[in-house]
């Protein structure tokens, strides 16, 4: 079986679904569609997901959109290298994360990161502070956490790794913009301020097939 994915480069959420892809060694013809062309917009592509974003994947006449019910989607047909879990208290406690970084992480991350990919920081400079600050208190929490543990949901990587890793990458990203690196908001050097958190960014990046998540867009 190969799938289809359509996504688009610097979306943190099309990169969770290929980051998912590679995690489970899963065969993908890879559709990099381009937003500035409308390509996400096609009749076409209205057609896989009606409201007109990405990621989606398409499994023979199946389509599926929404990152993370991507992300099942592929688990429960692979049972292999499982995102969510075997056991009931694995897969409960899978969800718990990635509900919790997903509601109090990447929404808090995007209040950052949007503004400066879309070169709109001077008039959300305050939202952007106050993101900032949620954001690093659920930095403390994961830093503590991944002292003791590898991953976000004990020693195995997992859906709620998968699901906030690009978020994590789009703010490190962002704050190496020349609209990003003016703003004072505390986060480097990552490596000093969070070295737990670092040593999981390239434990993740050492996953085999890594390098065909990456945006292509960023590359230089
Ligand atoms: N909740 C959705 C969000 C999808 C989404 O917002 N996709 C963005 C890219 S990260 C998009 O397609 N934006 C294009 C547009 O707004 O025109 C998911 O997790 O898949």
């Amino acid at each position: 079986m190969v799938y289809d994915i359509y996504w688009g480069a610097g979306s943190p959420n099309s990169w969770r679904t290929l980051l998912g892809l590679e995690v489970k060694g899963l065969k993908y013809n890879s559709n990099l569609l381009e937003f500035s062309k409308r390509e996400h917009q096609t009749t076409e592509m209205l057609a896989l997901n009606p409201r007109g974003l990405l990621p989606i994947l398409k499994d023979g006449a199946n389509s599926i959109y929404e990152s993370i019910a991507i992300l099942a989607y592929l688990d429960q047909q692979n049972p292999h290298k499982p995102l969510f879990g075997v056991t009931p208290t694995e897969t409960g406690y899978i969800w718990q994360r990635v509900f919790e970084v997903e509601n109090y992480l990447c929404i808090p991350l995007l209040d950052i990161i949007r503004p400066v990919f879309f070169d709109d920081v001077r008039d959300n400079i305050d939202a952007i502070e106050k993101a900032a600050s949620y954001v690093h208190s659920e930095f403390k929490t994961l830093e503590t956490q991944l002292e003791f543990e590898d991953y976000l949901a004990g020693n195995k990587i997992s859906a709620a790794d998968v699901v906030v890793f690009p978020y994590i990458q789009a703010l490190l990203r962002a704050l190496s913009l020349p609209e990003g690196k003016p703003l004072d908001l505390d986060f480097l050097p990552f490596e000093k301020k969070y070295p737990n958190i670092s040593a999981w960014i390239e434990r993740i990046t050492k996953i085999p097939g890594y390098e065909n998540t990456y945006p292509p867009n960023w590359k230089n």
